[in-house]
């Protein structure tokens, strides 16, 4: 394979390099808070955008100019594109991938032959794994863009696609299994509603936690050790996901009894559609022991969809890792869920994008432990709170009061002690001083 002739391996060459194939930042072996940016990053691409995308949008037609590709739905086709991903991964330096079953493989005439047709094909992801050591990040089914999964799939109205939705998910894990996948992914593509007139949602929502627990039943049964993570976004396809955001899946898991087997993979467009910071949604997980994974990217504000453009924002890096750092990422993984712009349909293009990303994650993470060990931001909030730290504050927290003994102390006090400032401008300025530092 050489689908990628003017590409021979991307390396550091450090922060004043102007070689836009080479790393400024990210250096795989340097070590940052303790581990090497290999182990802190696990950058993973995604085989979706970066190998099925064609540049297509509701107003035209494909502009991606992908030689390997005969534009074909065969297996061979398939398998040929999935040597040139590895190749790609590899002259990335990426360490792992990700793929639903459908972009890699096509689907057949049935339900077996689309079987067969997947495990033609992982047996060549296999044999590049083993090649490369590039591995897999997670798995994942598309139960979405066929027409079969317009009601949903799990949540879906009619019976026998819930079932077809059940089995394709059994196949995936099964493959993902076999690959080592070190996750499986549920993103509800179609797993919401358009109209509450026509929507019994106790009885999706019940289905949906069946579905769930099926999947946890048949992990066990095979012995399939990977986490489950759940995807939150609040809208597109649907008007209204299920899984809206990092508080409404965490609700959904505790109430069907699922905590002990999902965690979250937090996408940075879907959180700001659902109205939120990237920061707001890791933080959220991560103070519930959910965290589990990112899809990183990031949106267009001014724009009200998922465009998944790569990061390059350095303020959105550093405010990633800055959560990323404090509750780990363990099994999960950066996966760039980004593609390039339809206009940027040269397979060079898909090269710069991904470099770039790299290194604005590389340095956001080094700013990140820098404002960390210094204690930089962390001092002025556990100042902010250090009223909690006296033994009203004990008492309050370890629920040993009552209202009528707070209301006591308060009479007698008259008025409560004066506030202190909250220095949001200052901790702006600091994370400015970090930035410039480096
Ligand atoms: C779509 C999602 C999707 C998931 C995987 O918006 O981000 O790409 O990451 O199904
Ligand atoms: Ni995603
Ligand atoms: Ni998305």
């Amino acid at each position: 394979m050489n689908a990628f002739p003017e590409v021979t391996k991307v390396k550091y060459e450090g922060p004043q390099s102007d070689n836009p194939l080479a790393f400024r930042w990210y250096n795989p072996d340097e070590v940052v808070a303790g581990k090497t940016m290999k182990e802190h990053l696990r950058f993973t691409v995604t085989y979706w955008h970066t190998f099925r995308c064609t540049g297509s949008d509701p107003f035209g037609g494909d502009t991606m100019l992908r030689p390997w590709d005969d534009g074909t739905e065969s297996v061979e086709n398939a398998c040929n594109r999935a040597r040139v991903a590895f190749e790609f991964f590899e002259k990335l330096d990426a360490p792992f991938y990700a793929f639903h079953d459908r972009d890699v493989a096509p689907e057949g005439a049935n339900l077996s032959e689309t079987n067969a047709n997947f495990d033609s094909v992982a047996a060549v992801l296999k044999e590049e794994q083993q090649r490369t050591g590039v591995k897999l990040l997670w798995g994942t089914a598309n139960m979405f863009s066929n027409p079969r999964f317009m009601h949903g799939a799990a949540t879906t109205c009619n019976v026998e696609v819930f079932a077809y939705a059940a089995a394709q998910v059994k196949k995936a894990m099964e493959v993902t299994k076999d690959l080592g996948g070190e996750n499986y992914v549920f993103w509800g593509g179609r797993e919401g509603y358009q109209c509450l007139y026509n929507t019994d949602m106790k009885r999706e929502l019940d289905h949906l936690g069946k579905f769930f627990h099926m999947a946890v039943d048949y992990a066990k049964e095979i012995g399939f050790t990977g986490q489950f993570l759940i995807e939150p976004k609040p809208k597109e396809p649907t008007k209204h996901q299920y899984d809206s955001d990092a508080a409404a899946c965490l609700n959904f898991l505790r109430a069907y009894d699922l905590t002990d087997h999902f965690k979250l993979n937090i996408e940075t467009n879907h959180a700001t559609l659902a109205g939120h910071e990237m920061m707001h949604e890791l933080e959220y997980a991560g103070m519930q022991g959910g965290l589990g994974s990112i899809d990183a990217n990031t949106g267009d504000l001014l724009l009200g969809w998922d465009t998944d453009q790569f990061a390059t924002n350095y303020y959105l890096t550093t405010q990633i890792m800055l959560v990323l750092l404090k509750y780990g990422l363990g099994t999960g993984g950066v996966n760039f869920d980004a593609k390039v712009r339809r206009e940027s349909f040269e397979p060079i293009d898909l090269f710069y994008a991904h470099i770039g990303s790299m290194d604005a994650f590389a340095r956001g993470l080094k700013v990140a432990a820098n404002i960390i060990e210094e204690g930089a931001i962390n001092n002025i909030v556990a100042d902010r709170y250090s009223s909690w730290d006296s033994d009203l504050g004990k008492k309050i927290e370890s629920g040993q009061t009552n209202f009528a003994e707070l209301e006591t102390l308060m009479l007698g006090k008259g008025e409560a002690a004066g506030n202190s400032s909250g220095r949001q401008e200052l901790l702006e300025n600091i994370v400015n001083r970090y930035l410039d530092r480096m």
